[in-house]
Formats: structure tokens, C-alpha cells, sequence
């Protein structure tokens, strides 16, 4: 996400902070290449423009060329300029009144909204909502078949009726009338796109819109067609109406300026982005954050709620109780490993940690990762139970067989035995006050 305006914004920024004093001329070239750098990842050229000239006014408003480090004041304004272009306030998704509360999903053919569907729903469950999904399209024969697999393997509520006697309000209606017996929280309508907006497409939703008045009619647009979307965001706003935008494909090689340029192009906050196929490839959309994120400052916040989320579970509570009565052990160890894997690609996990944005594009840390792992699997099955369960019973022999069984070095299982000590102390603390912060001290 943002990969190379982050590493154009990185070279700018680093000649600010070397060079202690600035010049109002210093500033200036190093704001036209911060325009420049915009304007390449496909932000909006108004919205480049205003940017800078805001960044500018503050710059000579704070007296920054006579403070001490100019630099990294420069790089401040930067970062809270960028995060209200971004938007600003995180905007949370509304309530109607009475249950179900309405959200439809519109936008072209390909845009994500399907997969938006489930991601939204496992995302309120997680909040403990009752949620149903409707299947309103039935332009494309697979269409339901996608919904209902998806609901299967998500153990999801789907509704859904057979497409040759049927039309995707009487679906909706008939999905509101169910959801609302069940008193269902939120009723997700998943409707149909077209390759292209056409009148046909706009009646269709806003038949479908008449007849739920949903509290929420999401946008979804694919971040990878730029300044498409934009356009797209526009004429489904005017026509139908919209309360929030979903941005898709954000992990992809987008260039991602759509997404600056969005907000302040459409005036519609953007309330969530999809950043992988995945289900739980899927974040609330906190402007600060990104902005951080873009200017390689990291995003501690999502990394953090990231692994909340993957160790929110119920193995998380078995091992709660573990570390309390002192019982955790090499597999859950491995167990902790694999959850590791499981929060994302490390390449999108070290973008987050602060100061490692820089580093993304100098080695593959995917591939580091993948064999570590891969050598913690390795070792830990060459184990037997009782090793893996009382590591201190592992002398030199039992040592020698494990690294033998494992195609290791002693050296390396000496080196997860010691990583595994550090874990536990770890675990420990996780399960204390100081949680978090434990938790961040694993990725140090
Ligand atoms: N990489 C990536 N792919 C996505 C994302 N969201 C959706 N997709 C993919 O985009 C394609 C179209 O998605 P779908 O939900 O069927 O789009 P719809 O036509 O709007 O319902 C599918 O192959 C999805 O897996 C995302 O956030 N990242
Ligand atoms: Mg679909």
C-alpha cells in the first residue's frame, strides 16, 4: 500500500532532516517534490495543489525555519495535513432505529462488493451483531452461488431466493421482512454491478434503495482503477446517494492516490478498506493511520488491534489459562508462531512498526519469515511430548537427536530454546496490565 509515494516522501523528507537549518527555498523544492510525488501516485491534481499550498501557510505561520528542527516540523505538519485530507474523524457505521439496519452495497462489476459482504459481516459479529446477507444479485447466474459459499464457510446468515422467478427488490424486501422477525441487527444487501454505470444500474438500486431505506448505502470502489473510481464515486453520489466509501485492492500495487483524493473530491467519508481476498483482509479506516503509514512512520495502532484480533479467540482463553498456571510450552509456542503467520503478510506487518517502513524494499522479509517458521515447525516435531512440554529435560544428547530429526544445527535449537524462554516470559506479561505493550515487545 502506498509503496512508492511512501519511499518518495522518505528521500524528501530525509534531505529536510539532514540539513538542521532551512530556507524558505529548502522548503519550497521540498514541497514541489512532495506535489510531484502525489501527483504520480494519481492523487487528484486539485487536491495536490491545495495540499502543498496548506503545508506552505503553516510552515511560515509556525516560524518553523527559526525552530530547532525544521525538518521534523515540517514532516509533523505534513503528517496532520495528510490525515485530514484523508478524512480526519474515523466515522463509524450508523444504526436505524429499529432493527434490521439496512446497509447496501453498490458499485461496479469486480469492486469487491460480494467479498465486502462477508468482511463487513465478520467484522460486526466481532462486535457481537446478529447479521444477514442478502443475495440481490441476480445478474450474474454465479453470483449467489459466491454468497452462499462464502456463508458456508463463514457460517454466515444468507438470504437468498431462486433468480428465475424472482428480482432483486422482491429479495431485499423479502430479506428485511426475515431479518426483522429474527430481530437481526444488520441486513447486508449485496447488490449487482454492471461493467459500466448505466441507467439500468441506477434504477435497479434505487428501486432496491426505496424499498429498505437503508441507514448506510456503501460505495464500493476498486483502489487500483485511481482516478476511475473517483469518477464513479461522483456519479453514483449524485444519483443515489451515498454515506461511505470502501476502498478494495489497497494491498495490491495500487498507487493508491484515489484514496487521498476521494475524500475531499466527493465530500463522503471513506469508512473501511479491503486489503487482501481474505475475509479478515479488512481494516476500519483511521485517516491518522494512514497517513502515518504513507509517510513511513508506522501504524503501531492497526498492528496492535491486528494481533488482538488473531489472538482474540478461543485458543487465546486455553492459553490464558496456560500462562497462569504456568503451563505454556513449546507447542503452544509453535501454536503462537503460526498466528503470527496468519496476521498477514510481514511485509504489511513491518510497514506498521515504526521506522521499518523504510526497509520494505530492501530485502523480502517474507521469505525470512517463511523459513524461520518453517525451521520453528521443523524442530518443535522433532520433539517428543514430554521435551515439548519441559523443555529444561533437553540435554546435549536429546539436543543432537532434535537437530539430527530436524535437519537444524544445535546451535539452532539452542537458539528456540532460548526464544522460547523469552516467549514465555512474554506470554506472561500478555496476560498481565501491561498487555500491549508485551505484545509489541515481540516484534522488536
Ligand atoms: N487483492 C484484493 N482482492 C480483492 C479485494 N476485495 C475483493 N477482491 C477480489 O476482487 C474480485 C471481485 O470481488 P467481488 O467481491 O466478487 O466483486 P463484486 O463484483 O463487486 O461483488 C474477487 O476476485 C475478489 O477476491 C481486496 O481488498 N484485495
Ligand atoms: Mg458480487
Amino acid at each position: 500500500m502506498f509503496e512508492s509515494l511512501t519511499n518518495k516522501l522518505n528521500g524528501v523528507f530525509g534531505q529536510l532532516t539532514n540539513s538542521g537549518k532551512l530556507s524558505e527555498k529548502d522548503i519550497d523544492n521540498a514541497l514541489r517534490e512532495v506535489r510531484l510525488a502525489l501527483l504520480e501516485a494519481d492523487v487528484d491534481f486539485k487536491v495536490a495543489r491545495e495540499f502543498v499550498k496548506k503545508i506552505k501557510e503553516r510552515a511560515n505561520g509556525e516560524k518553523i525555519y527559526s525552530s530547532l528542527t525544521p525538518g521534523q516540523s515540517v514532516i509533523r505538519i505534513v503528517r496532520d495535513e495528510l490525515a485530514n485530507i484523508l478524512g480526519g474523524e474515523v466515522v463509524e457505521i450508523k444504526r436505524a432505529e429499529r432493527p434490521p439496519s439496512v446497509i447496501m452495497l453498490v458499485g461496479l462489476q469486480g469492486a469487491g462488493k460480494t467479498t465486502l459482504a462477508a468482511k463487513l459481516s465478520l467484522h460486526l459479529r466481532k462486535k457481537k451483531h446478529s447479521v444477514m446477507i442478502a443475495a440481490c444479485d441476480l445478474q450474474r447466474p454465479a453470483a449467489i452461488d459466491q454468497i452462499k459459499q462464502l456463508g458456508k464457510q463463514l457460517n454466515l446468515d444468507v438470504y437468498s431466493e431462486d433468480p428465475s422467478n424472482s428480482n432483486p427488490v422482491t429479495v431485499a424486501k423479502a430479506a428485511y421482512k426475515q431479518a426483522a422477525n429474527q430481530g437481526i441487527h444488520y441486513l447486508i444487501l449485496d447488490t449487482a454491478g454492471r461493467l459500466a454505470i448505466n441507467d439500468e444500474l441506477m434504477n435497479e438500486l434505487e428501486n432496491i434503495r426505496n424499498a429498505t431505506s437503508p441507514v448506510e448505502t456503501l460505495l464500493v470502489l476498486d483502489a487500483m482503477t485511481g482516478q476511475d473510481a473517483v469518477r464513479s464515486g461522483s456519479e453514483f453520489n449524485n444519483r443515489i446517494g451515498i454515506s461511505g466509501m470502501v476502498l478494495t485492492k489497497m494491498d495490491g500495487d495500487a498507487r493508491g492516490g484515489a484514496a487521498l483524493s476521494m475524500r475531499s473530491t466527493t465530500g463522503v467519508p471513506i469508512k473501511f478498506i479491503g486489503v487482501g481476498e481474505r475475509p479478515d483482509q479488512f481494516e476500519v479506516y483511521h485517516p491518522d493511520r494512514i497517513a502515518s503509514r504513507i509517510l513511513g512512520m508506522g501504524d503501531v495502532e492497526s498492528l496492535i488491534e491486528k494481533a488482538e484480533a488473531q489472538f482474540d479467540t478461543e485458543e487465546t482463553l486455553a492459553l490464558e489459562q496456560k500462562i497462569k498456571k504456568n503451563q505454556f510450552d513449546l507447542n503452544d509456542m509453535l501454536q503462537q508462531f503460526q498466528t503470527i503467520k496468519k496476521m498477514g503478510s510481514m511485509t504489511d506487518i513491518l510497514g506498521m512498526i515504526p521506522g521499518m517502513g523504510a526497509l520494505r524494499g530492501k530485502f523480502n522479509p517474507n521469505d525470512i519469515d517463511e523459513n524461520q517458521i518453517a525451521r520453528v515447525e521443523a524442530i518443535i516435531h522433532s520433539m517428543t511430548m514430554q521435551e515439548r512440554q519441559d523443555p529444561s529435560i533437553i540435554d546435549g544428547s536429546r539436543r543432537k537427536r532434535i537437530a539430527t530429526g530436524s535437519g537444524t544445527s544445535p546451535a539452532q535449537v539452542n537458539q528456540l530454546l532460548n526464544q522460547f524462554k523469552q516467549m514465555q516470559k512474554m506470554m506472561k506479561k500478555l496476560a498481565g496490565p501491561g498487555g500491549k505493550r508485551a505484545l509489541m515487545g515481540m516484534f522488536k
